[in-house]
């Protein structure tokens, strides 16, 4: 193996220290010795982009001037985390920053820990999002992540005296935002509802009302690539600040509702859309950072051209749909191209097709958007023209392809209006006609893409699906999060090449055969969770013991992903040591921790996360059970939290019912700094589970075709329930008042849900769950086995890399790669 020197920054520790101190000095005002660990993080970011300033300026002269296609990536989220450590790394200034605050007299911790983390996104579509711009930068491939700058991220978790979830507003922006430029003299107007006039062939739209889209940018440093691509996030704001004739009517809120109205748009990420007006404002934020990057990609392709040539679009850019939020995209283009340029409906329609594709991120059909027509009507009026006319030409195509007459009205994109239901557009559809590839997020879900969802589609556009394994980034979830195991496998390789070569790891395989090389490895994971039993006894007042198992379930609260599983798994265990049925010496002594947010309006998840407090309360203070099992539920799960909690977690769980995770990326993180996996055949877990080896994998419950047999044949909940009497133990204890001081009606909803519908089937795979603990804890107790396995899971997973998931799209999809 060649050896491989990482380019290093120029600057030495003292230079970088000076430049801190002048940005202080002179950007914020204040000497260094009144500096906080605040202002230090203020200035070192400012140094920072500094450093990144003229990659950044080359690499867009670069775009736009050299021959290599770009990639728009169009994403609603974009859940980026802290950002400080991330860009010292990619910048090459790990080290002089960690002297520089010695310097300056303050803990690099503390300076880290004043950055507050942006929640723009909810979960794994807007982390995964970030770990791509974050790899397209790396590689060096020309690219721009195109989202929205909200001021209100994700809310804030807490959890009241009853264990309830507390939704707390997250203004991310109260406090000095560093990496942030605005660019004013960059923004786009997106106009809204109004009239389309005109005759069939030239149509004009009059928008009743404009918003200023007001580009964000975020510097985006790729990792050793010396190539610093654009993350540009919009910011609605109003062309009509206030009406100064009402407002001197003394109508203040009369005459600030223009601005407000406009201003909202970019509030808060996607609110509920389960109520007119939310569903309203989702789209108007939909159509709105989409309308905005198209304008500003022609404008940074084509600049100060009036006349330019759309049809070489293509050729210059491509966009990435990230899931149906943006792809109103499709209509704005064909808008553009026909309205705006002159172009006819068919060069418009093939430029527009060539420009975009789609990733879907999900098989529940309620997350699959589809709009009334009505609403599209009275937004966008001359976009559900466009949509219509899509449509009327894809039926028209459809009927050239096939006889199936009923094949056909199910693949409309705009639905019938029959029994007196008003018309649909169904978003997947009008991505999957309108863009050149569809592709599903690991490969058991761009196969139930192929043969469940989209089946009609796949049947006709075969060629257009593709699947694209999803992908982490190893900067940040191994190298950041991780140094001691870092610099483990930067030993073990004799190189830290890895870090942009992931697939490299596949070379410490023949080390888990070398006992000393495991014992190392178990040295850092017990280190890293005596870390994080420190940082959870700082954050949450957590008194967690690092020489338990720590098994972790860290993810969105859903029904399909299965927490009440798991929370049912722990009551059983614990009805097990406090009836005395099982030694507490016999149990392997593991503490669980739980980290989920739900959304605001689902109250099952909601439910569930109160049960999880409860018995967590409830256990943590039982003497009986003291030293053997504990349940920690830190609240407002955000990537911080993530970072340490990944790197010191033994048994990692995935226990979603099969066929419902599209992916999963939390895994991918886990099995990378070596947990275990306990888990289903679901989403990625199938390809970790060939990837690391079956026996390095703890699988458990009903496949695909197991739980779809079970519908067809009916399930029935409650006879699981008569049958186990571990289950009928634990339901019983949620139900009689143990978690609930006694009231018997708190869990009713649950309990009768479990009973009685129980849709993602927890009950039917409780027993195989239970049964794999047995498994789980004979191996734990063999603990240079477990390891060696831990070990394993580290050395076969480079897989998961968000670089080679880059390079997936780059050779299947967008048919680009990094600049010369
Ligand atoms: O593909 C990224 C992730 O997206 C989701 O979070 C989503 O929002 N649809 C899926 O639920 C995950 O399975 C997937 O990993």
């Amino acid at each position: 193996m060649t050896e491989y020197t990482a380019p290093k920054a120029s600057i030495t520790s003292a230079a970088f220290t000076d430049e801190i101190r002048e940005q202080l000095r002179y950007t914020q005002g204040v000497t260094p010795e009144q500096a906080t660990a605040a202002d230090v993080y203020v200035a070192t970011a400012a140094a920072v982009r500094r450093h990144l300033m003229d990659a950044w300026m080359t690499t867009q002269h670069d775009m736009v001037t050299g021959s290599t296609k770009a990639v728009g990536y169009f994403s609603a989220e974009f859940l980026m985390g802290k950002q400080l450590r991330n860009a010292l790394l990619n910048a090459g200034l790990s080290d002089q920053f960690d002297d520089a605050v010695k310097a300056l007299g303050c803990d690099a911790r503390d300076v880290i820990d004043a950055e507050y983390e942006p929640g723009l996104g909810n979960g794994g579509l807007g982390r995964l999002a970030a770990c791509y711009i974050d790899s397209l930068a790396s590689k060096g491939v020309p690219a721009f992540g195109y989202g929205i700058q909200y001021r209100y991220g994700i809310f804030r978790q807490e959890f009241d005296e009853q264990g309830r979830q507390v939704e707390r507003p997250d203004y991310w922006l109260a406090n000095e935002e560093p990496w942030g430029h605005i660019d004013y003299n960059r923004s786009q107007r997106v106009g809204f509802g109004g009239v389309v006039t005109g005759k069939d062939d030239v149509r004009t739209w009059e928008p009743a009302w404009c918003v200023r889209a007001v580009p964000v940018d975020y510097m985006v440093p790729g990792y050793e690539s010396g190539r610093v691509n654009t993350l540009r996030l919009w910011s609605a704001r109003s062309y009509d600040e206030f009406d100064l004739l009402t407002f001197n009517r003394s109508g203040y809120l009369a005459a600030v509702k223009p601005q407000v109205k406009a201003e909202n748009i970019s509030k808060i990420l996607y609110p509920e859309d389960s109520t007119p007006q939310g569903k309203e404002l989702r789209l108007e934020q939909q159509y709105f950072f989409t309308a905005a990057s198209i304008h500003d990609a022609i404008r940074v392709f084509y600049p100060g051209q009036e006349h330019p040539d759309l049809t070489t679009l293509p050729d210059k850019i491509c966009f990435q749909l990230n899931d149906t939020h943006p792809v109103i995209g499709i209509p704005e283009l064909m808008r553009v191209m026909i309205d705006e340029y002159g172009y006819d409906w068919d060069t418009a329609w093939r430029t527009t097709t060539a420009c975009f594709n789609y990733t879907c991120h999900t098989l529940l059909p309620e997350a699959l958007e589809v709009w009334p027509a009505s609403l599209i009507g009275s937004l966008l009026p001359r976009h559900l023209e466009i949509i219509k006319e899509i449509d009327r030409r894809f039926v028209a195509q459809l009927k050239t392809l096939t006889d199936d007459a009923e094949k056909i009205d199910r693949m409309r994109i705009v639905t019938l209006a029959a029994d007196g239901k008003e018309p649909k557009v169904r978003m997947a559809y009008l991505a999957t006609a309108g863009g050149s590839h569809v592709n599903g997020v690991a490969a058991l879900h761009s196969e139930l893409l192929k043969d469940v969802t989209l089946r009609d589609f796949s049947d006709v556009f075969g060629d257009k699906f593709t699947n694209v394994t999803n992908g982490v980034t190893p900067r940040r979830f191994v190298k950041l999060a991780n140094p001691r195991l870092s610099d483990l496998i930067t030993d073990g390789l004799g190189t830290d090449r890895w870090v942009s070569h992931l697939d490299m790891l596949k070379e410490l395989v023949p080390l888990a055969k070398d006992d000393a090389f495991v014992r190392r490895f178990a040295e850092v994971k017990q280190a890293n969770k005596v870390d994080f039993a420190a940082y959870a006894r700082r954050e949450y007042g957590f008194e967690i013991d690092p020489n338990t198992m720590i098994n972790s379930m860290v993810k969105r609260l859903h029904e399909y992903k299965r927490q009440s599983l798991k929370i049912l798994a722990v009551i059983s265990q614990y009805a097990d040591i406090k009836s005395g049925r099982v030694a507490a010496e016999d149990i392997v002594p593991r503490t669980v921790v739980f980290g989920a947010k739900a959304a605001p309006g689902y109250r099952m998840a909601k439910l569930t996360i109160r049960l999880i407090n409860n018995v967590a309360r409830v256990i943590n203070a039982d003497p009986d059970v003291k030293g053997r099992l504990s349940v920690y539920y830190p609240w407002n799960y955000n990537i911080r939290l993530a970072e340490h909690l990944i790197p010191a977690t033994d048994l990692d769980e995935q226990i979603s019912q099969a066929g419902k995770e599209a992916s999963g990326t939390g895994n991918m993180k886990f099995a990378l700094n070596g947990a275990l996996t306990v888990g289903t055949l679901d989403g990625a877990n199938v390809e970790i589970r060939e990837l690391v080896g079956p026996e390095n994998f703890f699988l458990f419950g009903m496949t695909v075709d197991e739980v779809e047999a079970l519908y067809d044949k009916g399930y029935q909940p409650s006879s699981y329930y008569d049958a186990d009497p571990r289950l009928k133990q634990a339901v019983d204890m949620v139900s009689d008042g143990t978690f609930s001081d006694g009231d018997r009606g708190v869990y009713k909803p649950l309990t009768s849900d479990w009973l009685n519908k129980d849709y993602f089937m927890t009950m039917a795979d409780f027993s195989a769950y239970m049964d794999i603990q047995g498994e789980i804890e004979t191996l734990y107790r063999d603990p240079l086995e477990w390891n060696r396995k831990a070990l394993l899971n580290v050395a076969n997973s480079g897989y998961f890399s968000s670089d080679r998931a880059i390079d997936d799209y780059l050779a299947n999809i967008w048919k680009t790669g990094p600049m010369d």
